[in-house]
């Protein structure tokens, strides 16, 4: 026992020794025959076997980059085995595995699921604060106690305060499903509250609100993506801030873009970080640093022209304001793309020499990637959203835009014009998504909300991206005194955490009865145990639905009711339908269901989703019907050609979405704006791409006091905060901040050592990973871990976002990756999860309290 704590090897000796015993017995067996166990050469023993189990198919339901198949195994009402497509499932052969129709195999995250599903952190039961928020001290109670509290509360707080206090925080932990959806736009929550009448909206996605900006305002749409088949045929593929093989991006990108290298594909990354995509294809590694692409990317366009090495004829017959030539009539004389690359009103060119002062990448070397880009036909710039999760954002976006199109890679097969990057067209709503869908009565910037809470009524509009209904927009600021959180655990997940909890701290001090905290959700999670109700959700194993591909593929796959939902779980429709009876619009809200639907929701599920699928039928020309669709669990279309965004406008002079008609580089809607306090940015947005000096950076002066740039991508063990608590994912990678050696070095820091990253905003507590794959002055956490603050307001889970900052991007982009920060050892413990702490929670589940 001692000899395996202090050192490995007795450990592993008395593992060979183990296998060499069991090895021995099995051959023994053999030999033996009568008397001896029979062998059966099977391996799983004593588990069931294959033959022993019930094989059903369905899917993740999360916000994970992909969508992928899981086959659950299943003895009665016990899942004991996940597995993933095999090919066979569309009635081909196994194994049937094909560029045009790809098997859609599960990650590690959808592979650990069982251990989730049934994880001690499963709510079972309706459960009511009874200590102080945030303390943890929670008692079962009935559903009918929970929720009849919480309509009275509901009416209470809307009659008094109005139809702005209640604040949706839906999120995406229940997306791309076409029936039990959270998220804030086609979400059952919104509806919910808005037929309530009491209601105020997050706007602003945190994923990609300056990429929606830039995709809407250059293209007219957020449609911009490809289908990843496409990728296949590209000869260069930038992956600017792009790292699929950790961040998940779609159905099988990882796929066609081996298929890409074995065609002789070259691979770029811009990142200030080495990635597992960049050496899994050798691609050549442009460290940068974090935040300034716009500027390396003007630098590029500049060289770009300076050489001819533009696509003129492209320029001139699809893009609005690039140059001189392609200004509207009604803009002559406005500043074009091109004359502010060239600095003609400004003075500065934006050439090479002058980006590299900023971003700290070689002249030569942005030479050398402006010539690969503009020159090698096709080539696919897929500029991600992490670089545009910073202030200014959209800047990044627009620049990213403009090179793809200068360059004539729009529209054309192994080109890319991505952006947000939504491809094929799915099917997506099932339910009633009608006048009541998406009502509110005011909406505010998502991660301004505590802002908005702690200066209640001192605000001013633009501070909290204040956008009430056209018809109001002089209304006052919400007085919010309630949240839902359903789908989310925004808490955990949007910026800077303390003043979050300062805010909840000022809802505290209205006190009992004038602020409501409600969260839905199927474990406990950090921001639930700030509630005061925790309400048990039935998950995607436990309800029947319809996976839809997360941006790109092109399948749909059922999700039906696998297992009986676990304790008293309840799906958040069944939840949204007995509240909404007894505030008064049950019948309105679920129209196919009468009030039983709370206690089975069989036939209205089913009845929802068969209407949908008559829906895709219709439209999408498919031949199956409902049942065997449900018997073999998935449909994956096979398309003619890759999917490739743009291709009619290119190929047959379709007009794009925008006011011109064009590409818009000079945008015609901002260019035309003339109050920017009317809108709900609040800011002045430039016509065109340009490059804007973020509020904190390596080049800031405060990077004197605080010389770390912090970057916070996203973990491939985690779906953001999901999966924290599976020790299984957390033997695969820990969360751990990586720096670079030479800083370590200077430090004294070593690989294994614990270390406080720490600005004015909050303090948090990791191991450290030195590795050449950081560039200097970088350091990398992963977002997401489960947040464990002490005493004395250390969060010593490593959760970045005590050190984010809430300030929004004037086009409303998260700022989650301008940080500065700085760094030491500590001699503080590092808590990697609440599985340690579970016995600590447990009174979470305690009757008696
Ligand atoms: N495994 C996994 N996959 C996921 C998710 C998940 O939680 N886990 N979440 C999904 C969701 S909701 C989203 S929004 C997407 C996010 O997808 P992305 O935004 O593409 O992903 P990130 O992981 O944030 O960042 C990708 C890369 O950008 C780099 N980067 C960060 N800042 C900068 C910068 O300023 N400049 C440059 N050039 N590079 C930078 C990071 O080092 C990282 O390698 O991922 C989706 N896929
Ligand atoms: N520092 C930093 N922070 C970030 C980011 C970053 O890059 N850096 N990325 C941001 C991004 S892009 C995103 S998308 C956000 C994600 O932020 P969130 O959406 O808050 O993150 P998740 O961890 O996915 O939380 C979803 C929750 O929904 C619950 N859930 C799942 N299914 C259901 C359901 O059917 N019903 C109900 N009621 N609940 C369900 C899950 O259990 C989970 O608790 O994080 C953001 N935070
Ligand atoms: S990428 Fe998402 S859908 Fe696919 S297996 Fe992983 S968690 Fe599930
Ligand atoms: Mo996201």
């Amino acid at each position: 026992m001692d000899g395996s704590i202090t050192n490995g090897s007795p450990q592993s000796t008395s593992r060979r020794a183990f296998l060499k015993a069991s090895a021995a017995t099995a051959a023994t067996g053999l030999v033996l025959g009568a008397g001896a166990k029979e062998a059966k050469a099977f391996a799983y023993e004593p588990y069931p076997r294959d033959d022993d189990l019930e094989t059903v198919v369905t899917s993740c339901a999360h916000n994970c980059g992909s969508r992928h198949m899981l086959v659950a195994h299943k003895k009665g009402d016990v899942i004991v085995r996940l597995s993933t497509d095999n090919g066979t499932y569309q009635g081909d052969a196994y194994g049937t595995d094909t560029e045009e129709k790809p098997q859609l195999r599960a990650c590690l995250r959808g592979r650990s699921y069982r251990s989730r599903l049934y994880s001690p952190e499963r709510l079972l039961y309706p459960m009511k604060r009874v200590g102080a928020r945030g303390e943890g001290k929670f008692k079962r109670v009935t559903w009918d106690e929970a929720l009849s509290d919480i309509a009275q509360r509901m009416v209470y707080l809307r009659d008094t305060y109005g139809p702005t206090a209640l604040l949706d925080q839906s999120y995406a932990g229940a997306s791309y499903g076409v029936l039990h959806k959270s998220d804030q736009i086609e979400g059952l929550l919104g509806r919910f509250m808005g037929m309530f009448g009491c209601r105020t909206s997050s706007w602003s996605v945190p994923s990609y609100q300056g990429t929606t900006f830039s995709s809407r305002t250059t293209f007219g749409t957020i449609q911009d993506g490809n289908e990843d088949d496409a990728f296949a045929h590209s000869k260069l593929i930038i992956m600017w801030g792009w790292n699929p093989a950790y961040t998940f991006h779609g159905g099988n990108t990882f796929y066609y873009m081996r298929m890409a290298k074995q065609r002789g594909c070259k691979f770029v990354l811009v990142d200030p970080q080495y990635t597992d995509s960049a050496s899994a294809y050798d691609a050549w590694w442009i460290p940068i640093r974090p935040n300034t692409d716009a500027a390396m990317m003007a630098g590029m366009a500049y060289h770009i022209w300076d050489n001819d090495w533009h696509d003129q004829a492209f320029i001139d017959r699809f893009v609005q304001g690039m140059d001189k030539g392609t200004m509207p009539g009604w803009a002559q004389g406005q500043e074009s793309f091109k004359d502010y690359i060239f600095g003609e009103r400004d003075g500065v060119a934006k050439t090479p020499e002058w980006a590299a002062e900023i971003c700290g990448v070689k002249a030569e070397d942005i030479k050398k990637l402006a010539e690969m880009y503009a020159t090698t036909k096709p080539a696919a710039l897929k500029a991600s959203w992490s670089p545009g999760r910073n202030a200014y954002g959209e800047q990044y976006n627009r620049m990213a835009a403009a090179l793809q199109s200068m360059t004539g890679n729009i529209g054309i097969l192994g080109g890319c014009a991505e952006g947000v990057g939504k491809a094929w067209h799915a099917e997506a709503v099932a339910y009633p998504y009608d006048q009541f869908a998406n009502v509110w009565y005011a909406s505010i910037k998502s991660d301004r909300w505590a802002h908005c809470v702690l200066n209640y009524p001192n605000l001013k509009r633009e501070e909290i991206g204040l956008w009430p209904r056209m018809d109001q927009l002089d209304g006052v600021a919400p007085n919010i005194r309630g949240i839902f959180w359903q789908g989310s655990d925004w808490l955990n997940q949007l910026t800077n955490i303390n003043k979050e909890i300062a805010a909840i701290r000022k809802l505290d001090s209205y006190g009992e009865g004038e602020s409501l905290l409600v969260c839905m959700d199927s474990t406990i999670t950090p921001t639930g145990i700030w509630a005061d109700y925790l309400l048990p959700i039935a998950t995607h194993f436990e309800r029947h639905d319809v996976a839809l591909p997360w941006y790109k593929g092109h399948y749909y796959i059922h999700r039906p009711v696998v297992i009986q939902p676990l304790g008293e779980s309840k799906t958040d429709f069944q939840v949204f339908t007995e509240l909404a009876y007894r505030l008064g619009f049950g019948p309105g809200y679920n129209p196919r269901a009468t009030r039983d639907y709370f206690n089975d929701p069989t036939q209205v599920d089913e009845a929802y989703l068969v209407a949908w699928w008559d829906n895709v039928r219709h439209h999408q020309g498919v031949e199956w019907d409902w049942e065997t669709f449900k018997k073999r669990g998935v449909y994956k279309f096979v398309l003619p050609e890759p999917h490739v965004a743009f291709r009619p406008q290119i190929e047959q002079g379709m007009p794009f979405e925008t006011p011109s008609g064009k590409i818009e580089i000079f945008s015609t809607t901002l260019a035309q704006t003339p109050d920017w306090t009317r809108t709900q940015y609040g800011y002045e947005i430039p016509a065109i791409p340009k490059w804007i000096e973020p509020w904190e950076s390596l080049n800031h002066p405060k990077a004197k006091e605080f010389p770390f740039h912090m970057i916070s991508p996203h973990p491939r063990w985690r779906t953001h905060s999901i999966f924290n608590n599976i020790p299984w994912l957390r033997e695969t990678f820990a969360q751990e901040t990586m720096m670079n050696a030479s800083d370590a070095e200077k430090m004294g820091i070593r690989t294994g050592d614990t270390i406080e990253c720490w600005n004015e905003r909050g303090r948090v507590i990791t191991p450290v990973y030195v590795s050449e794959r950081c560039m200097p002055g970088v350091v990398v956490l992963h977002e997401g871990a489960w947040m464990d603050l002490d005493e004395d307001g250390v969060d010593r889970s490593g959760n970045p976002d005590f050190l984010t900052l809430d300030n929004p991007s004037p086009a409303g982009a998260f700022a989650y990756n301008t940080v500065l920060c700085n760094v030491k050892k500590s001699d503080l413990n590092h808590r990697p999860g609440w599985d340690k702490l579970s016995t600590a929670r447990s009174h979470v589940f305690r009757r008696d309290l």
